[in-house]
Parts: C-alpha cells; sequence; structure tokens
C-alpha cells in the first residue's frame, strides 16, 4: 500500500469551470486496488500558493499524480499556454519531496515526450490511467523497474510504450460523488461532468479525441450510468454535462441511456455534445423527457466541400435538420463553426457564415485557425502544404488556415463582423 497525492493541476475557468473526472477515475482506481490516496484539486483551493507545500508535509505522499489537462486554450487569434500551470505545481512539488511525479491526461497524453521533457517528471502514463497507475504503483512500491507497463513513459527512455484501452467499462470504478469537494462545485456556472462512453470512430481530421480515448468506441451499460446518476442527484448535484464526444452515437445506446436517466434521476438537467448526423424525432424526443436542456453541435462549416474535406459524414441539411429538432423540443442549441480549414476560400467562408446566421441556434463561437495535433491528418496537409516540418514540436500550439484564403486578418475582420450584430455569436 502506498500513500499517493493525486493533483489536478487545471485552474482554468474558460467556458466553464471543469472538475477533475479523469485524475477522480484514476484515484478510484488506485484506492480499489488499496492504495492510500488523497484528492488535491487546485480549482478548490482558491489562489492558495503553498496548496502543494502543505499537502505534501501533511500526507507525505511516497508517489504523485499529476493530471494534465489543458495544454493551450486552442485559439490562434490569443493563444495562452495553459500548460503553465502545471509547471509550476510540479516544481512545487520538486521542492518539497523526492517522491516520483507521475503525469496523465488529455493534455499530457497528446505529446507525451515533450510534456514529459518540459514539465520536468519522472515518468508519465499515456491514455486512460485506471489500469496502469495502480499497477504501476504496485511495481514502485515492490521496487521493480516499470518498463513494459501500458502506456508508460520515461524521459530519454523509448519504452515504445503501447497504450491499451479498457473494453469493459463497467469494470472501472467511478468517482462517487463523495469523491468531490471545493465551493466551486456549488457555483451557478458548474455542472458535473460524466462520462459514458470513450473512444471514437468517426475520424475527423483534426481531432484529438482518438489519441485520448483510441479509436474504439466502449460504452458503460446504461443501467449502471443511471445507478451512479441517482447517487450524485441525491447528493444535490442535478445538473450534469455528458463529456462524451458524441452523445448521440450510437443512437440505440443514447436511447437506452435517455430511458434509464429518466427513470433513476427524475430531475436531472443535462447538457451533451452532439454529432449532427442519426438523429430523429424518437431519440430528440426521448433527449428532452430525460432533462436534456443544452447540446452543443461543432458543425464546423456550412459548406458541404470543407465538410467533405474535414471527413465529416453530414452536410449542411443534415445541420439544418437536428437544429431544428433540438430547437422545436426548447432545448437550447450552441454552434460551433471552424474557419480557416483545408481548401477554405473566402467564399465557402461567406457561405458557412450565412448557413449558420440561417440556423435557429441560440448561440455560435467562432474559431478561426484549426489546432494542429500530432498523428492527425491534419497534421499530414500541414506537412504537404509546408505549413509545419516533420519532426515540428506540436505540443506548442500550431494552426492550420488555408492557404486560400489570403491573410488571416481578413478572416478575423469577418468573424468579428458578423458577430458583432448577432446575439449570442462569440467571436
Ligand atoms: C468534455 C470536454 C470539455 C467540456 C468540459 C465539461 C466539464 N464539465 O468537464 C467543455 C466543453 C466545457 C470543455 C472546455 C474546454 N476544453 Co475540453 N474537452 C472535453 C473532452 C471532450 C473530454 C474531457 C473529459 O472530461 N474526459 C473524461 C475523463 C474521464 O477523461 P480524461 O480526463 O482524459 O482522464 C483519463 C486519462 O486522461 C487519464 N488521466 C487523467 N488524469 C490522469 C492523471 C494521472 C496521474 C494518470 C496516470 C492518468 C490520468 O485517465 C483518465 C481515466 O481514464 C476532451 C477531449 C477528449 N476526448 O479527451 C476535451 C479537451 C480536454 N479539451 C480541450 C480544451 C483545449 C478545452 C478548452 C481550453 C477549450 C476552450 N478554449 O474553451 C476548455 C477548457 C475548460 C476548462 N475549464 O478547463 C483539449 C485539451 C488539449 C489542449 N489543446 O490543450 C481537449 C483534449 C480537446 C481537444 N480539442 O483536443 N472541454
Amino acid at each position: 500500500m502506498m500513500r499517493v497525492l493525486l493533483i489536478s493541476a487545471n485552474t482554468e475557468r474558460i467556458n466553464m469551470p471543469a472538475l477533475p473526472l479523469g485524475l477522480g477515475c484514476v484515484a478510484a482506481a488506485a484506492e480499489k486496488a488499496g492504495h492510500s490516496v488523497r484528492m488535491l484539486d487546485l480549482m478548490a483551493e482558491g489562489n492558495n500558493p503553498l496548496a502543494v507545500q502543505n499537502a505534501i508535509e501533511d500526507f507525505a505522499p511516497q508517489a504523485i499524480g499529476v493530471s494534465v489537462r489543458n495544454i493551450d486554450n486552442q485559439d490562434m487569434r490569443s493563444c495562452q499556454l495553459l500548460i503553465e500551470k502545471a509547471k509550476s505545481v510540479i516544481a512545487a512539488c520538486r521542492a518539497s519531496t523526492g517522491a516520483p511525479i507521475i503525469l496523465g491526461g488529455a493534455g499530457y497524453s497528446i505529446c507525451p515526450a515533450q510534456a514529459l521533457a518540459y514539465l520536468g517528471a519522472d515518468m508519465g502514463i499515456e491514455g486512460e490511467g485506471e489500469r496502469s497507475f495502480p499497477e504501476l504503483l504496485r511495481l514502485l512500491e515492490s521496487g521493480i523497474t516499470p518498463e513494459g507497463l501500458p502506456g508508460l513513459h520515461i524521459p530519454g527512455k523509448d519504452l515504445g510504450a503501447h497504450v491499451s484501452y479498457e473494453e469493459d467499462l463497467d469494470s472501472l470504478p467511478l468517482p462517487g460523488p463523495d469523491m468531490w469537494s471545493g465551493p466551486y462545485l456549488r457555483e451557478q456556472d458548474f455542472w458535473m461532468p460524466f462520462q459514458t462512453r470513450r473512444g471514437c470512430a468517426l475520424g475527423c481530421i483534426y481531432c484529438s479525441s482518438p489519441i485520448v480515448e483510441g479509436t474504439v468506441m466502449r460504452m458503460r451499460s446504461p443501467g449502471s450510468v443511471g445507478q451512479a446518476l441517482e447517487r450524485y442527484v441525491e447528493a444535490g448535484f442535478n445538473r450534469i454535462y455528458f463529456t462524451d464526444n458524441t452523445f448521440n452515437i450510437p443512437s440505440w445506446f443514447a436511447e437506452e441511456l435517455c430511458g434509464h436517466i429518466a427513470e433513476r434521476a427524475p430531475g436531472l438537467r443535462w447538457r451533451a455534445i452532439i454529432y449532427p448526423m442519426g438523429i430523429d424525432q424518437r431519440l430528440a424526443d426521448l433527449m428532452a423527457k430525460s432533462g436534456c436542456v443544452e447540446v452543443s453541435i461543432g458543425f464546423e462549416s456550412g459548406c458541404a466541400r470543407i465538410l467533405e474535406g474535414l471527413k465529416k459524414r453530414f452536410a449542411p441539411r443534415d445541420i439544418r435538420h437536428v437544429v431544428g429538432l433540438f430547437a422545436d423540443r426548447g432545448i437550447r442549441t450552441n454552434g460551433f463553426l471552424l474557419m480557416g480549414s483545408p481548401g477554405e476560400t473566402p467564399k465557402s467562408a461567406e457561405e458557412s457564415l450565412i448557413f449558420a446566421a440561417s440556423l435557429p441556434l441560440d448561440a455560435l463561437k467562432i474559431t478561426v485557425g484549426l489546432r494542429i495535433f500530432p498523428r492527425t491528418d491534419l497534421f499530414r496537409i500541414a506537412l504537404a502544404e509546408g505549413i509545419v516540418q516533420e519532426g515540428d514540436d506540436l505540443f506548442f500550439p500550431r494552426f492550420y488556415i488555408s492557404g486560400g484564403l489570403g491573410e488571416s486578418g481578413k478572416l478575423y475582420e469577418a468573424a468579428s463582423r458578423w458577430a458583432a450584430g448577432r446575439s449570442g455569436w462569440i467571436f
């Protein structure tokens, strides 16, 4: 048994304060394996500069896990390096203890080697942490060199770490409501995150989700989700944000899920991310009846040619249909438009803006420029176009903007002009 301190370095409130759900999953798994775990969520600590030092002095951990969620804010116009927070956390750990520091999380998994080098940690686990982290603790405790563990990276060593993804999500413990504390949990804009499935096979050219979650979708059983949500509602958390990449895929699963939510957690209000394809009246009705109040729809473009280039499996008419289905049921719709994609021209950009303005959306967020992630088709396109070079460090953000647009300033100007006159539009 080891004393393990798990630190969430994220204090960002961009969009909404995000609870460290992934770290909670890892904590639940480490506890189940018999370790003594303490969580330090820096979001809950306000601005206390001594939070890390105090926790280490008080708990004397034998290992420290640090969750790295965000690298950057993915905004080409005013880019912020959010990873800096994690760097200072690791420095504070180093100043107080010699215990090994282990990284994990989405921001870490996208560029593991670079993150390890930049942050100065001892090792890291790429991908899901529930299996590998407790196993790593066991090996460290027994004094066995941990090489060969799925997803493990150690600076300076090429372990060829293959990442493995759990097939049976129900076998992984879920963090219960008692795992969480902190004043921000009672704030008006707080929505408790909950994940029902992992993995995405859709293959959108720019997306990092397959890197973090793999390309094979795995689901928790709808009954177990209903049961877990019932406990959250009983504990007073009746606003849930489903973090699943595409809540409506597959639709049979989404339908079953809605049935269980309505039965076990009546009174729950929830939000989700939707892929605008394959949603019919029946699913939209079930979503509304089970408490869905808002959907985010990353339709990204209103031009069929650009959507094809992004490898989206929907066309503008599908987007219109889906937005209409939710609007008719009083479910708030947030649209997301991504401008500057491969093949974008001033004409297609305008087509997108006209299209977006014609939809009955409650809000629209416009992003100009696509964050280039490693191991994506967008990276290969950017390479072929000379925007990035082989071996470029994509840990520090690099953005794609179509060469067919002329100056990026013109697109900024167009997006600002369109957003200025419209309520709910954000650029
Ligand atoms: C849902 C989501 C959101 C929701 C969050 C809602 C909420 N209430 O939490 C919303 C839409 C609000 C959002 C906002 C943002 N997001 Co977001 N989001 C996601 C998404 C799709 C899922 C995150 C999630 O909760 N996963 C579920 C948990 C269980 O998984 P996990 O955290 O990855 O944890 C697992 C592993 O990583 C690992 N692990 C985690 N911690 C640790 C620690 C250790 C020690 C170990 C060993 C392992 C480990 O084990 C866990 C369990 O298996 C991811 C993409 C993705 N598919 O991962 C992007 C993602 C995390 N977001 C990202 C970004 C950038 C943002 C924003 C900055 C965007 C913006 N400009 O607004 C904001 C920041 C929000 C904030 N306050 O921090 C990026 C981060 C990469 C980057 N470029 O920095 C991602 C990866 C998406 C992307 N575009 O690439 N987001």
